[in-house]
């Protein structure tokens, strides 16, 4: 009896331990009241990722200010990952080299990319990866998985406002990768 207890205590510890890797992911809020929704499991095809965003009434990560790219790292370098280095699905979508940021539909600069990206190898690389812990981005399948990071701004709490009130809210929709995107350049 004592035995059959042992085992199932043992089995139910090791069902807890699956049931919470299996549902990580995390809100983490910057000091510039930013709020990001980190997963970390390599288990989401960029398409999978956007709709989690979605879910959240987020969009996944815009790296269109530098002090953004640095605040994510200091939110990765502060928690305990436990895959380190992370690899997590961005927001920029694209084709043939050329990328944008699927919330804004502003291309990507040059400078954020890693060493010899965005590179499109075999023809196939429509989706952007931030990886390694560097402030480095990568073009990639998008039906690879990885984890990946939303992000909430005042523009997702209050979709009818454009992002950046003195600006003209500009709309233009555009198609990639079969996903129709609706692009609010008020931001
Ligand atoms: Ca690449």
């Amino acid at each position: 009896m004592k035995t059959c207890i042992a085992v199932l205590i043992a089995l139910v510890c090791v069902y807890n331990k699956i049931v919470v890797q299996a549902d990580r992911g995390q809100l983490y809020q910057t000091s510039k009241n930013v709020t990001y929704f980190i997963n970390q499991d390599y288990a989401y095809t960029w398409y999978e990722a956007f709709l989690e965003c979605s879910f959240r009434n987020m969009t996944l990560l815009s790296l269109e200010r530098d002090e953004k790219i640095d605040e994510l790292l200091q939110v990765i370098n502060k928690h305990k990952f436990s895959k380190k280095p992370p690899h997590l699905w961005t927001g920029g979508i694209g084709s043939n080299r050329k990328f944008v940021w699927s919330n804004t539909g502003r291309p990507i600069v040059s400078r954020l990319w890693g060493p010899g990206n965005p590179d499109n190898s075999a023809n196939m690389e429509n989706c952007v990866q931030i990886y390694e812990n560097t402030k480095h981005l990568n073009d990639i399948k998008c039906v690879e998985k990885f984890g990946f990071v939303c992000e909430m701004t005042q523009c997702n709490l209050d979709v009818a406002k454009a992002c950046d009130p003195e600006k003209p809210e500009s709309r233009r929709i555009e198609k990639y990768s079969g996903f129709v995107f609706n692009f609010n350049q008020g931001k």
